[in-house]
């Protein structure tokens, strides 16, 4: 089994209601497990159009490769109505695969890590969330990264398992 993290993202529709069913969705393929769930964020759009987003990050473990995972992801997407018009278009549903255990590759269609993650927070925060000491031998520790994405804005939006009053912004810490 691999451990992998996937990213949800959208920014049209009910996307709070469009991320928790499309959970539920990857929760009952046979071929992976979720074990861990981040809160779900609301993040201003980078570089992209549109209103805000709702982001979250989930980390599973799972037999399938990671060409099977991304079939998994775009099949999700297509049954909650993804359309892509252009690049970075408003999406309903938006999941990428952030990082698959094992596995790092270049190829267009699927890049191993994302080679995003560490610049936009709605990535880093969430993962951080359910990973805290994620480290990544191409970029080190995730972690590090978080002050040069603070200017971001980004929100942690309350759920079950987080506190009301928990703030999702980075801190420097006081000396
Ligand atoms: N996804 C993008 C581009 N920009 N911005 C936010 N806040 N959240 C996203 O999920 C997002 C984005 C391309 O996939
Ligand atoms: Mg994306
Ligand atoms: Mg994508």
């Amino acid at each position: 089994m691999a451990k992998a993290f996937i990213g949800f993202g959208g920014n049209v529709g009910d996307t709070r209601q469009i991320i928790t069913d499309a959970m539920v969705c990857l929760a009952l393929r046979s071929q992976l497990r979720i074990i861990h769930k981040s809160c779900l964020y609301q993040s201003a759009p980078v570089e992209a159009t549109g209103g805000d987003y709702i982001n979250s990050v989930v980390q599973i473990e799972t037999d399938l490769t990671p060409y099977g995972l991304l079939h998994v992801c775009q099949t999700i997407e297509q049954q909650f109505g993804r359309e892509r018009p252009y690049e970075n278009a408003p999406r309903t549903l938006d999941l990428d695969i952030l990082y698959f255990e094992g596995v790092a590759q270049g190829d267009t269609e699927l890049t191993l890590p994302h080679p995003r993650i560490t610049e936009r927070s709605f990535v880093l925060l969430p993962l951080l969330e359910i990973a805290p000491d994620f480290f990544l031998p191409e970029f080190g520790a995730l972690k590090s990264y978080l002050p040069q994405v603070a200017h971001q804005r980004i929100e942690k939006l309350t759920c079950r398992n987080c506190a009301s009053d928990e703030k999702a912004e980075y801190r420097p810490p006081a000396h």
